[in-house]
């Protein structure tokens, strides 16, 4: 009986869900603004902009109620937000979708492109208004960082990978770290600190730029450097960044490293440079007050010394003798390079 009661409570609920989920779909077919908004991930502003000023809006119409997106609709969309994120014009975006040549078999049916956690329109704005994610404003810079910022905003990883690979086939490490990743990372932070919102965008972007620099690490072959380079973050330091750019920026010049990742505890650091005898040691700490740099004084005096350098403004109190404060990619990856003898 008890099990029956169970049954009968969830097909109860399930039956709820349903139809909270149909009152969502509306009439079939057609999905609505809130529904399209949260599967392309742009606010519903947008969307609703898009139809005013690049007529890409919806085209089911039933008298009495309102405009539903059809599944064409959606293809169209998702086209014009892909372009836009590659840096397109939204003008030249939305004549491109408008274009399309859409053949209506290939396209999924409309109620099973909605996932089952629907929000209604309000809570996705609200949403959309706390992610710290959709509704920034774009940085004023080149079309690539504006395409980055919003693929990330979208938390459309597999967009910002692409983009960053563009950019480092074109222009190389060293560009693409200072004219397009390092803008959106400081413009993407500037948005936690005003908010307190939009992890899920720091990590999405964070996941593509470790991904896409570590792959150019992994692809070195044949390095010059008979002695090691040791990167690492400081203890407790969880910004891993600047670590696989400048990894990514030596490779390109064919510069093999020992990356050791963040948040290296000090004795393991003493540990790793006594077994490997590096030529160099980069380490990086972001969260100022984070790392003292006077401790580096114990690392070992392993004959020929290595160049210490600490980059990052996590560091705090008075640098010992003989290691160096590096403040860009340039130069650290510049002074890497002489320690080595290159
Ligand atoms: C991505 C990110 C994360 C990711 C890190 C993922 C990863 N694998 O690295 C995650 C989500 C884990 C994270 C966590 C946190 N983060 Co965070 N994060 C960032 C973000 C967006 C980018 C970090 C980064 O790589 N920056 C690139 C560096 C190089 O930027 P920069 O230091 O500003 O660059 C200057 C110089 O260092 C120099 N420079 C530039 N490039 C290079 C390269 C080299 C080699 C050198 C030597 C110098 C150099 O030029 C710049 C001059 O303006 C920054 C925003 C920002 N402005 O950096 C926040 C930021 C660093 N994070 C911040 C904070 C507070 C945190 C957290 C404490 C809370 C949180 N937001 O969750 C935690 C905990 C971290 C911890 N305990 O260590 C704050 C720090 C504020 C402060 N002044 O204390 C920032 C600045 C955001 C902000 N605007 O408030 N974060």
């Amino acid at each position: 009986m008890a099990a029956a009661d169970a049954v009968m409570g969830l097909l109860t609920e399930n039956v709820t869900v349903v139809t909270a989920l149909n009152e969502e779909l509306g009439p079939p077919p057609g999905l609505t603004v809130a529904a399209v908004a949260r599967r392309l991930g742009v606010a519903p502003a947008t969307l609703r902009t898009w139809d005013r000023r690049y007529d890409l809006g919806p085209s089911e119409h039933q008298a009495g109620s309102h405009r539903r997106y059809t599944a064409a609709d959606l293809a169209r969309l998702e086209h014009m937000r892909k372009l836009v994120i590659a840096g397109v014009p939204p003008a030249d975006a939305a004549r491109d979708a408008r274009a399309l040549d859409l053949d209506p078999a290939d396209l999924a049916p409309v109620t099973s492109l909605f996932p089952s956690t629907a929000l209604d329109s309000s809570e996705v704005d609200n949403h959309n208004r706390q992610a710290g994610g959709q509704v920034v404003a774009m940085p004023t810079g080149s079309a690539a960082a504006r395409g980055l910022t919003r693929a990330a905003q979208a938390l459309d990883g597999a967009s910002c990978s692409a983009i960053i690979s563009e950019s480092l086939e074109r222009r190389g490490v060293v560009w693409t770290w200072d004219h397009l990743v390092l803008p959106v990372l400081i413009g993407i932070g500037r948005r936690w600190e005003l908010t307190g919102k939009g992890i899920e965008v720091e990590h999405t972007i964070s996941e593509a730029v470790t991904s896409v620099f570590s792959a150019r690490v992994r692809a070195l072959v044949a390095p010059i450097n008979a002695r090691a380079v040791i990167l690492a973050g400081s203890d407790e330091e969880f910004h891993s960044l600047p670590l696989w750019v400048t990894a990514a920026a030596l490779a390109e010049r064919r510069i093999a490293v020992r990356m050791l990742g963040s948040r290296l505890p000090s004795e393991s650091l003493i540990h790793a440079a006594r077994r490997t005898g590096p030529a160099a040691i980069f380490l990086w700490s972001q969260i100022p007050g984070s790392a003292h740099a006077g401790e580096l004084a114990c690392l070992p005096k392993s004959r020929p010394t290595p160049a210490v350098f600490i980059g990052g403004p996590g560091w705090v109190g008075p640098i010992p003798p003989g290691i160096v404060q590096v403040h860009d990619l340039t130069e650290t990856v510049t002074r890497i390079a002489r320690a080595l003898g290159e």
